[in-house]
């Protein structure tokens, strides 16, 4: 890799407080489609886009749970990837050193709680989560077997189970979004990680880091809508990237 990393690794080195947003992309390596590659197989005639949202479940909650569950499956046979593992390294030199780190994820897929990543806000919730639609019982669904017949019922009132994500449409967690608001307005460096950066308000982050002072890097091997923002694009995989930077970063 013949990135020019020094510059963003200089920052890092020095930082009081990084935070680190992340997208499908961060996930590719580990063998999880990103959110908008074309779907395969069966799925490859649906649009994620039209899935994702409340109005396709409630149209079609046997097709919809059973999407996420083929993807709540799929997830846990994947291991985190080098890039999750670069994250995991830098959070806990930071913490060696008194300096704050924050990662805000738009994935559903835990591999960064599964790579040891601690301080981990789950924008877009998880996969692993069900809830019910009626009396909004919720549990930790992370074995493997599938979730059927589709959809899964509420052992408390048998209404109909859907996993806790945040649909298109759909406000982001409360808390989740709080932690985000304080992070972005204290950040000195800010890493976007593996994103389109098309889907708001994650979407807006970037500039919100970069009003308060932040010097921002995006890790992607391909321009996004919002590279221009960025004072550093390192065009490469998140697999690949991370680990270097990380390295030249911790000397
Ligand atoms: C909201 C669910 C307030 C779980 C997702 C009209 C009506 C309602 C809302 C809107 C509207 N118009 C606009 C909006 C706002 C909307 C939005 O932003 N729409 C976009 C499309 C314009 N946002 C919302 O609805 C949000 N809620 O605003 O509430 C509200 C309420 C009512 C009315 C108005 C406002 C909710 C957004 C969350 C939606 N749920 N996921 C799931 O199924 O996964 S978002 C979905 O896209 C994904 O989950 C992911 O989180 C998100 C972003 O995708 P990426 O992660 O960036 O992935 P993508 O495939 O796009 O890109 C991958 C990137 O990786 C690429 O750039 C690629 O180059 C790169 N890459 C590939 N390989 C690698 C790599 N990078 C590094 N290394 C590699 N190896
Ligand atoms: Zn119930």
């Amino acid at each position: 890799m013949t990135l020019n990393l020094a510059e963003s690794a200089g920052r890092l080195r020095s930082a009081t407080h990084l935070v680190v947003v992340t997208g499908a992309g961060a996930s590719a390596e580990s063998g999880i489609p990103t959110f908008r590659d074309a779907l395969s197989g069966h799925w490859a005639k649906y649009d994620p886009m039209q899935l994702a949202t409340p109005q396709a479940f409630e149209n079609n909650p046997a097709l919809v749970s059973r999407w996420y569950d083929r993807r709540r499956r799929d997830a846990l046979a994947c291991q985190p990837n080098a890039g999750h593992a670069a994250l995991v390294k830098i959070e806990q030199a930071y913490a060696a050193r008194g300096a704050r780190f924050t990662l805000l994820t738009q994935n559903v897929d835990r591999l960064h709680q599964r790579a040891g990543s601690r301080n981990v806000h789950e924008l877009h919730g998880s996969l692993y989560r069900w809830r019910c639609t009626g009396c909004q019982h919720a549990a930790l669904e992370d074995r493997p077997e599938p979730l059927e017949p589709y959809p899964p019922r509420c052992a408390n009132c048998g209404g109909s189970r859907r996993p806790s994500v945040v649909w298109f449409g759909e406000m982001l967690p409360e808390d989740a979004v709080a932690a985000a608001e304080h992070a972005l307005s204290t950040c000195d460096v800010y890493l976007s990680v593996g994103t389109s950066s098309v889907v708001y308000p994650v979407a807006g982050f970037a500039q919100t880091a970069q009003d308060a002072g932040a010097w921002c890097v995006e890790v992607n091997p391909e321009p996004t809508d919002l590279s221009g923002l960025f004072h550093q694009c390192l065009r490469g995989k998140a697999g690949d990237v991370l680990p270097e930077l990380v390295d030249a970063a911790l000397g």
